[in-house]
Order: C-alpha cells, then sequence, then structure tokens
C-alpha cells in the first residue's frame, strides 16, 4: 500500500501538489469544469509553512476561501469519490432511512444562524453563535476513507479543523473523561424526527477524550472545499475516520466534558449490534454480516476491509492493552 502522509507542517513550496490534492483536485475540475493549475496561494496565515491553498469546490454551496492542505492517507487503490455520490447516498435518520432521503428532505434544513454549547466538566463552558464558536480555528482540507457499519465505504476530501483544538480551548477538568456530542432536535426541518420509531432523539454520540485528542479527528464543516450540504450534517459534524460511520455524528448543537462513558444512540437502541468504540475491524462481524469486506461507492468488486480502517498506524496506541475483538 502506497502511504501519504501530509502534515500541515510537511508540506513544502516544492511539494505543493502532493498526490492526494492532486486527485481531488481532478474531482473538482471534472465536475466543475474548472482549470488544473488555477491552484491560488494563501497570503500566509503565519500557519505552518504559510502556504494555503485554494481548494476548487463543485460550486453548488458557498467556497472556502483558505483552506490548508491537511494531513492525508490514500492507499493507492483510493480515488476520491464523487461529489454527487458523496451528497446523494446518505445515513442521516433525522430525514428518513433511505439512502435518498437526506438529499431529497434536507433542502430546507437552516444550517443558519446556529448556535453551539460547549458544558460539563470543562473550564470555559457557553453557548455562542457558530461564527464566533469557528472564528479560532484554521480549516484544513482531510481527505479520509469513510467505512459505514453497513460495509460501504467512500472517500471525502472533508473540510475541518481538529477536535484536539476544540478541547484545548474549553479546557476539560480532571475528572473529565469522555466528550459527548449531540445533533439538533426540529421536527419541523427534519421529518423523520416527527417518529420516534425511527430513533430516539436526539442522536448523541461520544468519544474517550483521548480519542478526541488524536490528530485524525477532527470536526468538519465542508468538502470538496466548500460548505458541508445539510444531507451531510451542516452546519457541523464529526469525523473519526478509524471507526464506524455512525459515530461521525452530524448537525452538532451541543458538546459536552463527561466523566462517565455517554450512551451513544445505536448502543443504546442495538446494544448486541453496536458497541460505543465501533472501531473499524474486518476480524469482527456484525451479528448478522461479515464486517471483513466492503463495496466502495462506484466500484463493482468489494474489497477488504483494513484493520481500523487503514489508520492502525495513527491511533492503535490508543487501544493497546484493549482486546479490540471484544470492544467493538
Ligand atoms: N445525527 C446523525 N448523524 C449521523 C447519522 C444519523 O442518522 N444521524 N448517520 C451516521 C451514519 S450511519 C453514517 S454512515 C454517516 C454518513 O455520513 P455521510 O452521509 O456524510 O456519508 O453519518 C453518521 N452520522
Ligand atoms: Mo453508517
Amino acid at each position: 500500500m502506497l502511504i501519504q502522509v501530509r502534515k500541515k507542517s510537511d508540506i513544502r513550496g516544492s511539494e505543493i501538489t502532493p498526490k492526494h490534492a492532486y486527485l481531488s483536485r481532478r474531482n473538482f475540475v471534472e465536475k466543475s469544469g474548472l482549470i488544473a493549475g488555477s491552484l491560488a496561494m494563501g497570503s500566509g496565515l503565519g500557519i505552518g509553512p504559510g502556504e494555503a491553498k485554494l481548494v476548487d469546490g463543485p460550486g453548488v454551496n458557498e467556497a472556502f476561501s483558505n483552506i490548508l492542505e491537511g494531513y492525508s492517507k490514500l492507499g493507492e487503490d483510493d480515488q476520491v469519490t464523487p461529489y454527487d455520490a458523496i451528497t446523494s447516498y446518505n445515513n442521516f435518520y433525522e430525514f428518513g432511512t433511505g439512502k435518498g432521503d437526506p438529499v431529497d428532505h434536507a433542502g430546507d434544513f437552516k444550517p443558519r444562524p446556529w448556535k453551539i454549547t460547549v458544558d460539563g466538566k470543562c473550564a470555559n463552558p457557553g453557548t455562542m453563535d457558530l461564527d464566533d464558536f469557528l472564528k479560532p480555528y484554521q480549516p484544513e482540507e482531510r481527505i479520509y476513507r469513510l467505512r459505514c457499519v453497513e460495509a460501504w465505504s467512500m472517500v471525502v476530501p472533508w473540510i475541518g479543523f481538529p477536535l484536539g483544538d476544540l478541547v484545548k480551548r474549553f479546557e476539560p477538568l480532571g475528572d473529565a473523561r469522555y466528550i459527548r456530542f449531540e445533533t439538533i432536535v426540529r421536527p419541523e426541518e427534519m421529518r423523520g424526527q416527527r417518529s420516534r420509531r425511527i430513533l430516539p432523539w436526539p442522536y448523541v454520540e461520544g468519544l474517550r477524550l483521548d480519542e478526541a485528542n488524536n490528530d485524525l479527528a477532527i470536526l468538519a464543516i465542508g468538502l470538496y472545499g466548500e460548505v458541508l450540504p445539510n444531507q451531510n450534517g451542516a452546519p457541523l459534524r464529526l469525523v473519526v475516520p478509524w471507526k464506524y460511520g455512525f459515530k461521525s455524528i452530524k448537525s452538532i448543537v451541543r458538546i459536552t466534558f463527561t466523566k462517565r462513558m455517554p450512551k451513544n444512540t445505536w448502543n443504546a437502541v442495538a446494544p448486541n449490534e453496536y458497541g460505543f468504540y465501533a472501531n473499524v475491524n474486518p476480524r469482527v462481524d456484525h451479528p448478522r454480516w461479515s464486517q471483513a469486506r466492503e463495496r466502495r461507492i462506484g466500484d463493482f468488486l468489494r474489497r477488504e476491509t483494513l484493520m481500523l480502517n487503514g489508520y492502525a498506524e495513527e491511533v492503535g496506541n490508543l487501544y493497546a492493552g484493549m482486546d479490540l475483538a471484544r470492544k467493538f
């Protein structure tokens, strides 16, 4: 496997077009008709090497203007999934359980204005406007595989910032061990929430604090260089690429530091099928299907699922001494 790891600080002028950027830009070009080579350089924000690139988006949503190339890691068999697939084949039960329900029914959802509450065991709790919440962060592109527990996967060029930066800012207290996330409840705009037979709302997820602090964990605000489409969890969603997709909770309104392990939604509704950790593991089957292989959206043949979705080097140490076969 060809491994590509790029940290902000590793990107130099001489290699400003690494493969992952090329792959994603090629997709942008195919989608938008933009000409490759129209790469614009940022003005030097004093971040890392001071080289931000303008990521060309597909021109559907509002585009970001200054995005750093972030850490990315793709295998040679990984192609960035086309924008259309990423934004029309979704799981977002707040809008219905079908894969096409989110794109069909999230059009009237209003991701702005938006308030975020950060509370629980931290020194700086508060409720703030999304823009104030986002102000301190420099968005960067992170191209990650997304592996759903249903055994399909995609490669998504997210725009986001490290979750660890948020943890630092709100200063968890000594007895904070976990971080809990909650999705907005807005049945007027989210037709799936009008039925509690689908799921108990709000959708809840959580991470151990050391997982949240791992560099791979991000809060995403965009994809393909543009503001996150509603169906992908606008305006703010978690992305933890080494875990099954259901951990990557969408449309977050509340973030809480806790002492005890939060009860995440899928674990609460089907504890025999879904755990808290939900680490991608090809050797631990779902009670009703194998997790050894997956269907990459757009591919004909199935491929082998990688341990921790291919991110074992980055996150494996989080689970040292833990029996991954049991803690699914
Ligand atoms: N609030 C909320 N977040 C959610 C879900 C959901 O139903 N509600 N589905 C999860 C599942 S199962 C997956 S696979 C991913 C899908 O993300 P995507 O639609 O952006 O690919 O979102 C996750 N986040
Ligand atoms: Mo999923």
